[in-house]
């Protein structure tokens, strides 16, 4: 540890005086600061309050050294003077399309794809550290996997002003924040084309490790798993399970409206759904996740992964007639969660980059790496995931415009139109930007506000604490933050200071790139909590990534070839247009035709 420092305050002491008479600050009854409020320690240091002045900044293997671990080693030295910016990283891997052609046809785009997973899994601490209750590294916090955890500590509860020490006694109303800068004018389509099967998918994947317990306050999750487990197909618990099941042939229970399978009623699977009130039972589909119902979007994907998990358990069950129901049961959930971490990773977050690098899914690229095969699922990439600007205004659904009230809860949709009609739908409407804030429909505002609320419980750490903590420069001025000059000083007048300034509001508010979905903090911290959480599956560890796993050559193939098309076209009709971003001039033209074939 560097040497125990005292800090001068009396600048601060002055200040103080003059926030007590406001009487909204709960400081320490001494004049003393807690100075980790100041959050003094740079470059990952670790802070830790020695008597009631004083603190110490553990720079133990952060590369840097000094009171506040600030002075580089030698070789961090080297590094920073080597290492590119996010900013020119980005731009050369989402320009000169002609030269990543080429990278992508050797044995490079390993090296690239090798380098993209462990630098982005660096960031994210393995075994986690903190939580909402622990600002410092306990055993319960380990252990306990009932809390998200956290990757920097919460905002001390004893410092001067809620975001530390900078900023104005109160933060901003959210619901102010909420309608002056979250609330959509006009919708503003997403630059890079998203379309609204991606913002279905982006729902229906997350909400498996998203589950925040609402019951109770301290930054809880009911989703234990914490990652990708499909308990979002499977359900989060075993008696779920066990009545979604049909204990037959490792299948899923379903029902057949026509000819066609659908997910069973809740009449005939007896799980806890969220459905309008007086909905009759017959009439609630039963899913692995009890909130699905609400929105056709996501009842469309738990149909196709239902039609999916039986479909496979077919083919298991050709190739292994001795295999009992619970072997083909498990062994098919083996193989949905690969085909869903392979989709995820070459087709989800390779659209969402914008990368030319086609990126790749493949555990054996980390085989000779250090690499811990576990995640916990943070607070932190639960907020930043909170993407509601990618709702349109209105759904088209065959040519059809309708709207939120008659969509949502809306539970003959699918049947009516059936699931290639609504996949064609979904993946020829373009969804909004998520960055840059004024994009958010009126009838999902109120999240924003909710998340807001969330963060404040929670006292996450302010957004630029974020920014260094991702390696990147934190901003200097409301006005380098966003190039919307009136949302600069409307933001520098209810927050005061840039570095008061909250972790969501950040995130979404921030400029976008140069068209692009949103701009350089949500990628920067959003991609290691995404990468990390994929790859740090069982399933991609040396262990598990055989063919044995999967039942054999059979079944790891089919996780290895798995694409959204495949998903959608093995288990429909006929095959219609099916993508992350709506179609171009030319697939326009061709996929106006619906084909049968892949
Ligand atoms: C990304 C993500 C999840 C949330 C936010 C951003 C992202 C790469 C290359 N990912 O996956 O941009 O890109 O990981």
């Amino acid at each position: 540890m560097g040497a125990t420092r005292v800090v001068s305050y009396l600048s601060l002491m002055a200040f103080l005086g003059c926030l007590l008479e406001n009487s909204s600050v709960a400081a320490a009854d001494s004049n003393t600061v807690n100075p980790c409020c100041y959050y003094p320690c740079q470059n990952s240091g670790v802070c830790v309050r020695f008597g009631t002045d004083q603190y110490q900044c553990d720079c133990t293997r952060t590369g840097f050294y000094g009171d506040n671990c600030t002075v580089p080693e030698f070789g961090s030295w080297i590094r920073l003077m080597l290492k590119p910016s996010p900013f020119v990283t980005h731009y050369i891997l989402t320009h000169f399309q002609w030269f990543w052609n080429l990278l992508n046809n050797t044995f490079l785009r390993d090296t690239v794809m090798r380098l993209v997973l462990t630098i982005r899994s660096n960031l994210i601490p393995s075994p986690p550290t903190f939580n909402t209750k622990y600002g410092y590294i306990s055993w319960e916090s380990y252990y306990n996997i009932s809390y998200y955890t956290r990757l920097l500590p919460p905002v001390p509860e004893d410092c001067p002003l809620p975001m530390g020490t900078k900023g104005k006694p109160t933060l901003p109303d959210p619901k102010v924040l909420a309608e002056r800068f979250f609330k959509r004018k006009k919708f503003r389509p997403d630059p890079q084309g998203t379309n609204l099967m991606f913002a279905f998918m982006a729902q229906h994947f997350t909400h498996q490790f998203f589950k925040t317990n609402h019951e109770v306050k301290g930054g809880f999750t009911k989703a234990l798993g914490h990652g990708v487990d499909a308990s979002n197909i499977y359900g989060d618990t075993l008696e779920r399970q066990h009545q979604l099941r049909l204990h037959k042939d490792g299948k899923l229970k379903y029902q057949l409206v026509g000819s066609e399978v659908f997910p069973p009623t809740v009449s005939e699977a007896p799980v806890y759904m969220r459905y309008s009130q007086g909905l009759p039972s017959e009439q609630q589909f039963a899913l692995g996740h009890e909130l699905y119902g609400i929105l056709p979007g996501l009842t469309l994907y738990a149909t196709l992964w239902l039609r999916e998990h039986n479909r496979v358990c077919d083919i298991l069950r050709a190739e292994h007639p001795s295999w009992d129901d619970e072997q083909l049961f498990q062994t098919t959930r083996l193989i949905i969660i690969g085909e869903i971490i392979k989709i995820i990773i070459e087709e989800y977050v390779q659209h969402l980059s914008g990368y030319f690098l086609k990126l790749k899914f493949d555990p054996v690229l980390l085989f000779n790496e250090r690499f811990q095969y576990s995640n916990r699922i943070a607070l932190e990439f639960c907020q930043l995931y909170h993407w509601h600007p990618l709702m349109p205004d209105s759904f088209i659904i065959d040519d059809e415009e309708v709207s939120y009230s008659q969509f949502m809860y809306n539970t003959s949709l699918l049947t009516h139109y059936g699931v290639e009609k609504l996949v064609d739908s979904f993946s020829r409407q373009v969804a909004g930007q998520i960055g840059g804030g004024h994009n958010s429909h009126e009838t999902v505002l109120r999240v924003a506000e909710l998340t807001i609320k969330e963060s404040r419980e929670a006292r996450i750490q302010p957004f630029n604490e974020y920014r260094k903590k991702f390696n990147l420069k934190p901003y200097t001025s409301f006005y380098e933050f966003t190039d919307d000059p009136e949302m600069a000083k409307g933001l520098e007048d209810l927050y005061g200071e840039i570095d008061a300034l909250e972790f969501y509001t950040g995130v979404m508010l921030e400029k976008a790139r140069p068209d692009a979905i949103f701009g350089e903090s949500m990628v920067e911290m959003g991609a290691p909590f995404s990468l990390k959480g994929l790859l740090g599956n069982p399933l991609c560890s040396p262990e598990y990534w055989k063919p044995s796993t999967f039942g054999g050559e059979t079944g790891f193939r089919i996780v290895k070839s798995a694409t959204l098309q495949k998903l959608v076209c093995h288990n429909s009709k006929w095959c219609p247009y099916v993508h992350f971003r709506v179609p171009g001039k030319e697939e326009e033209a061709n996929s106006r035709k619906p084909s049968t074939e892949l």
